[in-house]
């Protein structure tokens, strides 16, 4: 069987695709999942290849319907950019690095298909910002987050400064940057930033599944389509995220998908969606 649905090897992720759920793990446990140059450009190479995999879903049957994003062993999500590096960067190479690594979190939003972040141990810096990147995050009681950036004399750079003040709020955003103080599952769950808390990896890794098989059932279309309302909707003033809204609503009504979703309701038999 073939256990990658096509998307092939890495050499610093594990993918493994089963019931149409990939789980991905970023594969540097001795390093903490520090995430180097090379785990950000396997990322990015994933995410092209998720999305081509998405393009030729309505022929393929939709191999992969929703991706869980973790980190291996038993430490660490991500414990943030590779400070060993990142410690001999020059100011361009830095602003090369942030930007590969923005550009990833940026594909990961767009990608029109939901992906969970599972974080047990750290995520922090670079790997919290790459969490935050997810559609959202599951946590184990023994997650910490934090953007610890001015501990280095550092600045978040990879989407921090933007996205955790969505999340939890300016003042909560400001004080967590300003800071560098690192957080628990539970504080993390109370502020926002987590869904949901389960007890160990195990627990969080199903939990996850469970959630990414309720919406694998649905209309794989919509889904990506609901996405993406909600992602064009961020930053806009609400007439304008109407008016992208009413967009994306119309797009739903050219597809098979929502032809079949109602006929199948009005017919009061399960919906067989084909996946267009
Ligand atoms: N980078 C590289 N190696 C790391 C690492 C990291 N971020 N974190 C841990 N490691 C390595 C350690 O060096 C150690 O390696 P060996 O010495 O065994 O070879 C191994 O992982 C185990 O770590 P520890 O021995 O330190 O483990 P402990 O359990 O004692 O401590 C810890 C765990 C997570 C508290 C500690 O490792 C730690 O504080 N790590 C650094 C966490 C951190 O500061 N992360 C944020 C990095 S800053 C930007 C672009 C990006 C960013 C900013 C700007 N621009 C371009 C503008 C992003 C910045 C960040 O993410």
């Amino acid at each position: 069987m073939d256990t990658h649905a096509g998307l092939g090897r890495f050499d610093t992720l594990l993918v493994e695709v089963l019931d149409g759920v990939a789980t991905v793990s970023i594969n540097r446990p001795d390093a903490l999942n520090a995430l180097a140059r090379a785990v950000i450009d396997d990322l990015a190479e994933l995410v092209r290849r998720l999305r081509h995999n998405v393009n030729h879903a309505p022929d393929t049957g939709w191999p992969v319907r929703a991706v869980l994003l973790t980190g291996a062993g038993e430490k660490a999500f991500a414990a943030g950019a590779d400070v060993r590096e990142m410690a001999g960067m020059t100011p361009e190479q830095a602003f090369d690095y942030s930007r590969s690594m923005q550009e990833v979190t940026l594909a990961l939003e767009e990608l029109p298909l939901p992906v969970i972040a599972c974080v047990h141990g750290y995520a922090l810096g670079g790997g919290c910002e790459l969490a935050m990147a997810c559609d959202f995050i599951y946590a184990s009681s023994s997650a910490a987050f934090g953007q610890p950036e001015v501990d280095l004399g550092l600045v978040p750079g990879f989407g921090g400064s933007v996205r955790l003040q969505r999340l939890v709020g300016p003042a909560r955003a400001r004080e967590l940057i300003l800071t560098g103080r690192r957080i628990g599952a539970e504080e993390a769950e109370r502020i926002g930033l987590v869904n949901a808390v389960l007890g160990s990896k195990e627990e969080l890794l199903a939990a996850a599944r469970a959630t990414a098989l309720k919406i694998a059932a649905k209309s794989p279309v919509a889904v990506g389509l609901a996405k993406e309302a909600v992602r064009t909707a961020q930053g806009l003033d609400t007439a304008a995220a109407l008016q992208g809204e009413a967009a994306v609503f119309r797009r739903a009504f050219g597809t098979a998908d929502m032809r079949e979703g109602t006929a199948a309701f009005l017919a009061r038999r399960p919906p067989e969606f084909p996946g267009r």
